[in-house]
């Protein structure tokens, strides 16, 4: 059986989630507490010295970094488009979501949300992450106007990675009332076949997990 070390709440473990759901593909999940410090343990930096999750144990290995482990699974199948073109630019917005939205919504979320931190405690910083995410959200909401996904007609490993942190921005303290396309896509993208839904830090409180 496939192991995915993660977060619950993160959105790195979670887009290997939701490809694993689409795909049918069952996995074991192994909840790391970011919060105290477990992907820091010896046994877990032999996974992945970088000491991060998403991590997949799978072939006798362990694959690090959301975009690669969706291509691991994803490359062969319906969500990768066929054209060369097509993919190139599947992988133009891939590279945009890790370099423009994950660490502006990712770290204002991680603040806000997962640590609580007070936002008068982390200003200056709280309203550059949040300006930068803005400003990549402008972007997206452009480029959706008149398309249904990020790349051609199709929903393709693009729109799974930017789902990621682009749904959650409002617990960034960012909200996405402005940005009409995006929010039509986001709806879109909860309709695919095998759709899950994030869990969040309130479904954990409700649920305590199982010891592993
Ligand atoms: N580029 C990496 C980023 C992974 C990452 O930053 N993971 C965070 C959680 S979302 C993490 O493991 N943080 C652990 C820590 O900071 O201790 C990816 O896409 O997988």
């Amino acid at each position: 059986m496939i192991k995915l070390y993660g977060y619950y709440p993160s959105g790195n473990s979670y887009k290997i989630e939701l490809l694993l759901s689409q795909l049918g593909i069952a996995y074991d999940f192994i909840h790391l507490d970011l919060l105290k410090g477990e992907t820091r343990t010896k046994a877990f930096l032999e996974k992945n010295p970088n000491a991060r999750i998403p991590v997949v144990a799978v072939e006798g290995e362990y694959l690090a970094e959301s975009h690669a482990i969706l291509w691991y699974f994803g490359e062969n199948t319906r969500f990768v488009p066929d054209s060369q073109m097509e993919r190139g630019k599947m992988l133009q917005w891939m590279c945009f979501e890790q370099y423009h939205v994950e660490p502006n919504i990712g770290t204002a979320r991680y603040h806000l949300t997962i640590r609580g931190t007070a936002p008068e405690n982390i200003g200056l910083m709280l309203q550059e992450r949040q300006k930068d995410a803005r400003r990549a959200l402008n972007i997206l909401n452009k480029h959706l106007d008149g398309r249904p996904y990020m790349v051609s007609k199709r929903y393709t490993l693009a729109d799974i990675s930017l789902f990621a942190y682009t749904h959650v921005a409002e617990e960034a303290g960012i909200s996405l009332a402005p940005y009409g396309q995006i929010r039509a896509w986001l709806d879109r993208i909860r309709a695919q076949p095998g759709f899950i839904p994030m869990t969040t830090l309130q479904d954990l409180e409700k649920q305590p997990l199982a010891e592993v």
